[in-house]
């Protein structure tokens, strides 16, 4: 069992800087050394370059396009490598990463034969589009790129696109209006914080686990900082009221732990420079290491079934 660490730092899917730094905040709050205490061989392969000089037509509508295709070729292929050689982290940098990441990910499950689900634990289900987002930043566009939506004129065409069917987003409660749209429309299945709130967090994760795991499926989850309560994690730029509390976050984790069906992880949008005596940052690693293992006592696993 092999975890591999890949540092991104990408800075240019919204306008707010700071996710730079994401990578080394995650090091120095123990991410390698917590995951080795439980049991995992930890090889950090340390941070892509990102592209070395990148030119953006000034003042576009979309914010540094051609930064994030850049970024996304170099990503696809860093998440290709690391998938045969482990179970990859990608250690970001803001959410734009995941178009990468996730491409990356499905071009590998489909060389398995295997089909791609992904969980997007998010107050935002960013699915916009180039051409329905109204901010002009790309971290708001990753599930409409990984599920083949149009509007991505000079991006790579993934190689595998991941059925819309098989995404679960848990935790929204900051949609836009094409995004609601979209998400109706393409059936997919969107746990918003009314309904965690009216059901527990357990229940609507235990059936996406167990859908999982009737397909034979690989699971990809991709965890925003703003999943979270803004309370116990300041540190990213688009905090939203409302969010996932401690317990709630650590029992997804424990539970998708316990579900043996992850195989790959995005931990995305932490910007150390917001945080508070890396408070968000140490949150994020005990996250981690909750779906890696962590628990109080030892359960059975496959628990949902
Ligand atoms: C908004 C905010 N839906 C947008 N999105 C995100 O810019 O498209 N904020 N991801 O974190
Ligand atoms: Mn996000
Ligand atoms: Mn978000
Ligand atoms: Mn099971």
């Amino acid at each position: 069992r092999t975890c591999i660490l890949v540092g991104a730092g990408m800075d240019c899917g919204k306008r707010r800087r700071g996710c730079v730094m994401g990578p080394d905040a995650y090091r120095t709050a123990g991410i390698a050394e917590t995951l080795a205490e439980l049991g995992w061989q930890v090889e950090d392969r340390g941070n892509l370059d990102g592209p070395v000089w990148v030119a953006d037509a000034p003042a576009g509508r979309i914010h540094a396009r051609e930064e994030t295709i850049a970024w996304t070729r170099m990503l696809t292929d860093a998440a290709g490598d690391a998938m045969k050689a482990g179970f990859p982290v990608f250690m970001g940098g803001d959410h734009a990463l995941s178009l990468g990441s996730v491409a990356g990910v499905a071009a590998h499950a489909a060389t398995l034969d295997r089909p791609l689900f992904v969980l997007w634990l998010d107050a935002h289900p960013d699915i916009n589009t180039p051409h329905t987002t109204t901010s002009g930043n790309l971290h708001g566009t990753p599930i409409a790129y990984v599920t083949g939506q149009p509007g991505f004129d000079g991006f790579p065409p993934p190689a595998a696109t991941v059925p819309p069917e098989n995404v679960c987003f848990i935790g929204l409660r900051s949609v836009d209006r094409p995004e609601r749209e979209a998400i109706t429309a393409r059936g997919m299945t969107a746990i918003d914080m009314r309904q965690i709130d009216e059901r527990g967090i357990a229940a609507p994760l235990a059936e996406f686990l167990g859908r999982v795991e009737r397909a034979g499926g690989m699971l990809h989850v991709s965890l925003d900082v703003d999943f979270l309560d803004p309370s116990i994690a300041p540190a990213v730029g688009t905090t939203v009221p409302g969010g996932a509390t401690f317990r709630e976050a650590h029992l997804t984790m424990e539970m998708l732990h316990d579900s043996g069906l992850v195989t790959s992880l995005d931990l995305v949008e932490l910007n150390p420079f917001l945080d508070d005596r890396g408070r968000t940052a140490s949150l994020m690693v005990d996250l981690a290491a909750s779906l890696f293992g962590r628990s109080v006592f030892d359960r059975p696993t496959h628990s949902h079934s």
